[in-house]
């Protein structure tokens, strides 16, 4: 009977597979079969990189699991979601962080000794992926990792670049941009999605026409269109079951071939549209500031906004038809600086020109789900983009941002009758000659919480950058202090400092970082002083170890020496320029013979500079100048060793912070919104040497002063002394100082390079210097002879180191991210089963 055998026909059903095995049996089986049967290879195939893929395959399976599982969590409850929006995740590698999280890394270690493989070896094989510039784009990759750990339903959306962060080479000292293919080999941790690929449009205009129910809409036509395609890349948390998702959406043309062009034998000029489409995605804007009004990058920003709106609102829509009336309480969306505001108006378009809802009910929806992060005070990085542009472009967009700012100018006209001045202030579009759009101010307008990243960076933008709209909606702004994430920047960056640690206190700290305080009473004791620094020696020699192979490094330099530490982007508020001031000047003793009680240091600088960075160019040119000068002048010695690190980047920051001593964040005050690297470094022990700016404030106030060395001028102090200030008379003034400003003038660091650092000379000794380099140069260096001093006991110094470890449990991300969801999101946390 054909009727009863259909009946009988079981259902597609893969979801009771069993789970896959965590121990070594099962891993060297499924490592086995990965590796002959998923990527095709023999044991004659005796290749790094597929003995890579074969195992990252096998952790990928055990993550997809619990992937489906934590969707299923989500979908059954039914909870309110958040959507961490960004131009930049600075990923770094997966494979040491998913092994971690899922409990696997002793597992694996055996696994591959047994298969006569270096797991070392594996790991070095994956390249990062650099899918950002710096702070912004690694603390969006630190927030998804805690987001997972602490179980909330949050989703990071971004862009899948072909090209990541430039690789730096060094070359005669010069910076040179090599581009970083990052995907060439294949990525195993992404899984493409075509199944939920975004239509998004470009250029075109708008008609109105009235709809079957009788109401005025708007469509977009004659809109050339380009595919948005989403790639899954997991995010698993620490040893929960949850794993969250990170989309990154690649363009795509909407045809192979268009065929019009194509029958009229325009052939190359078919092929050439599809890839103008496919650029959108192809490359990351490698400038950690400004560099305004490129049409590529505005793309990018619609892109990013559009694609993940309409994956969001679809989503909804499938659950719960065309009813928006809970929208608002069940979704949530963070923007990562203003990169992705375009959202604001992208999701009025949607809910009004797609959903058919009104103005007045889509602008309530736009602000009580849309909040922004701030995280730079530098003005010239305040995004801008012109209205013509816009017009060209993004016509509908353009149209509802005129009528979002022609409401809130009423608005603002209520509260403060007759002052235009405020009004022509606070407009979103920016007048006088060419007009353009104040993107802050859409994301302040929009948006229901503005945050800074630390508190007196937030106090700052409430004072001065945004104290207009501060004063209007004062309960809009608050503070979240930034973090890290302790899983990859010290239990698995550190196995051995995080070992020693665990076996005193227990592992808790991994998730309550805050635990790390029960280390502070081991401080008094030697023994674990002694264990403590004989963990740090190792670090050190370890990055010796590692750099001397990198390098070629063809001189000595002594793991006793204060490894002195500034890895960050070269920008002049950065003030690497002030580090290289102190190098020179402790040079200048050597040569003069002042090295009584002398300490020997090794001082390591390592960034990348925007290519089109004239300066930050020139101050690389000159650490590596400096660097050939000392370390190759028999005077010197080990007394003293200048290295540039090159490639800094995620993976690189993993090998040194564990082996720094002194950590330098030596911004001028009020310049640095946060900084995270400070905080990586003074988990991982380093003593900080700093300016009282970003989230160096509130370091030295978790550690203490004693624990600290603090320098430099104040943020009011910088704002008093740039109404008078004349560096020429300090240089004038202070004999050290002047001997190092004529040693680089008299050409000492370029002898056969006249007139290279002139610009460097003549910005330092410039009153309108907005760093004021100059004017901390003698606080810096008294600070430096404290740390020297403090460093020669290395009783008092391990101590130190101790407590700032044990003092940094309110820089984790955990801590940051109950933070957002306790005052922004207010998600609740879903258990997975199985965790
Ligand atoms: C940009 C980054 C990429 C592309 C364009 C940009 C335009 C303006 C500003 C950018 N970047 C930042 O503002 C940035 O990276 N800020 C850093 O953010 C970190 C995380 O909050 C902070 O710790 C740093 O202090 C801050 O400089």
């Amino acid at each position: 009977m054909p009727g009863s055998f259909e009946k009988s026909k079981p259902k597609f059903n893969i979801a009771s597979l069993p789970r896959l095995g965590m121990n070594e049996k099962d891993l060297i089986s499924d490592f086995k079969h990965n590796y002959s049967h998923r990527l095709g290879r023999d044991e004659h195939c005796n290749c790094l990189h597929y003995a890579y893929e074969a195992l990252a395959l096998t952790v990928r399976d055990r993550l997809s699991e619990r992937w489906k599982a934590t969707y299923n969590a989500y979908k059954d409850k039914g909870c309110k979601r958040a959507y961490y929006l960004s131009m930049e995740f600075l990923m770094g590698r997966s494979l040491t962080n998913a092994m971690l999280n899922l409990g696997l890394t002793d597992e694996v270690h055996k696994t591959l000794y047994e298969l006569g493989l270096d797991l070392e070896e594996l790991i070095e094989s994956e390249p990062d992926a650099g899918l950002g510039n710096g702070g912004l784009g690694r603390l969006a990759a630190c927030f998804i990792d805690s987001c997972a750990t602490l179980q909330l339903p949050v989703t990071g959306y971004g862009l899948r670049y072909e090209y990541g962060m430039f690789n730096q080479l060094i070359m005669d000292g010069d910076q040179v941009e090599e581009p970083d293919h990052w995907l060439r080999n294949g990525n195993i941790w992404e899984i493409e999605r075509p199944e939920y690929t975004q239509t998004i449009k470009f250029g075109g205009h708008t008609e109105t026409y009235i709809d079957e129910k009788g109401h005025e809409r708007v469509a977009w036509v004659g809109t050339q269109d380009v595919l948005a395609v989403p790639y899954d890349t997991p995010v698993p948390g620490f040893q929960n079951s949850t794993v969250n998702i990170l989309r990154l959406w690649k363009a795509s043309a909407t045809e192979e071939f268009n065929l019009g062009e194509f029958n009229a034998g325009d052939y190359a000029e078919s092929v050439a549209a599809k890839n103008t489409a496919e650029n959108i995605t192809m490359v990351l804007y490698p400038n950690d500031a400004n560099e305004n009004g490129k049409e590529l990058r505005l793309q990018q920003q619609y892109l990013l906004a559009s694609a993940s709106l309409q994956d969001i609102l679809e989503h909804w829509v499938g659950r719960h038809g065309q009813d928006f009336s809970r929208f608002a309480e069940k979704n949530c969306f963070q923007l990562n600086d203003t990169h992705p505001s375009i959202s604001v108006a992208e999701l009025m378009r949607l809910l009004m020109d797609v959903y058919g809802l009104g103005w007045d009910d889509s602008w309530a929806i736009v602000q009580k789900t849309m909040a922004y992060t701030n995280h730079t005070l530098l003005p010239e990085a305040l995004e801008k983009w012109s209205v013509g542009l816009m017009q060209r472009m993004l016509p509908r967009l353009m149209e509802i941002i005129f009528k979002i700012n022609a409401d809130f100018m009423s608005q603002v006209s209520a509260h403060w009758p007759g002052d235009f001045a405020r009004m022509g202030r606070m407009s979103i579009i920016e007048e006088g000659g060419e007009k353009q759009v104040r993107m802050a101010f859409l994301a302040i307008v929009g948006s229901f919480s503005v945050n800074g990243v630390a508190e007196l960076h937030s106090k700052l933008l409430r004072q001065d950058l945004f104290k207009d709209f501060s004063e209007l909606w004062p309960e809009k702004f608050n503070n979240k202090t930034n973090g890290v994430t302790p899983r990859r920047w010290l239990a698995a960056c550190n196995p051995e400092l995080a070992s020693l640690i665990s076996e005193k206190i227990g592992d808790g700290w991994i998730t309550d970082l805050s635990q790390l305080q029960k280390l502070a009473p081991y401080a008094e004791d030697a023994k674990f002083r002694k264990r403590w620094h004989a963990v740090q020696q190792q670090a050190k020699q370890n990055l010796l170890d590692y750099k001397k192979e990198e390098l070629g490094l063809d001189f000595e330099v002594n793991v006793d020496a204060i490894f002195d530490v500034q890895v960050k982007r070269i920008h002049e508020y950065k003030r690497q320029l002030l580090n290289v001031l102190h190098v020179i000047h402790l040079y200048n003793r050597i040569k003069s013979g002042d090295t009584a009680n002398w300490v020997p240091r090794c001082v390591l600088i390592g960034g990348k500079a925007a290519p089109g960075y004239y300066m930050a160019k020139k101050i690389i040119k000159l650490i590596n100048n400096v660097a050939d000068v000392i370390n190759s002048d028999p005077d010197v010695g080990d007394k003293l060793k200048l290295i540039f690190l090159p490639n800094y980047r995620v993976s690189a920051m993993e090998k040194i912070c564990p082996g720094a001593d002194l950590s330098e964040q030596i911004s001028t005050a009020g310049k640095e919104a946060s900084g995270t690297g400070n905080m990586k470094f003074m988990m991982n022990g380093a003593v900080t040497i700093g300016t009282l700016d970003g989230a160096n404030v509130e370091i030295r106030e978790e550690v203490g002063d004693e624990n600290f060395f603090l320098f430099g001028l104040t943020e009011e102090e910088v704002t008093e002394m740039r109404e008078h200030y004349n560096p020429m008379a300090i240089i004038d003034a202070d004999e050290d100082l002047k001997k190092v400003i004529d040693l680089i003038n008299c050409g000492h660091f370029n002898r056969f390079e006249a007139g290279i650092f002139d610009d460097i000379i003549h910005s330092l000794a410039s009153p309108d210097d907005p760093w004021m380099t100059v004017a901390d140069f003698r606080s810096f260096i008294d600070a430096q002879r404290r740390v020297e001093i403090a460093y020669q006991d290395t009783e008092r110094w391990t101590k130190m180191s101790i407590l700032n470890c044990a003092a940094s449990g309110k820089f984790s991300t955990d801590r940051t991210i109950t933070d957002y969801n306790n005052d922004i999101w207010k998600l609740t946390p879903v258990a997975v089963k199985g965790g």
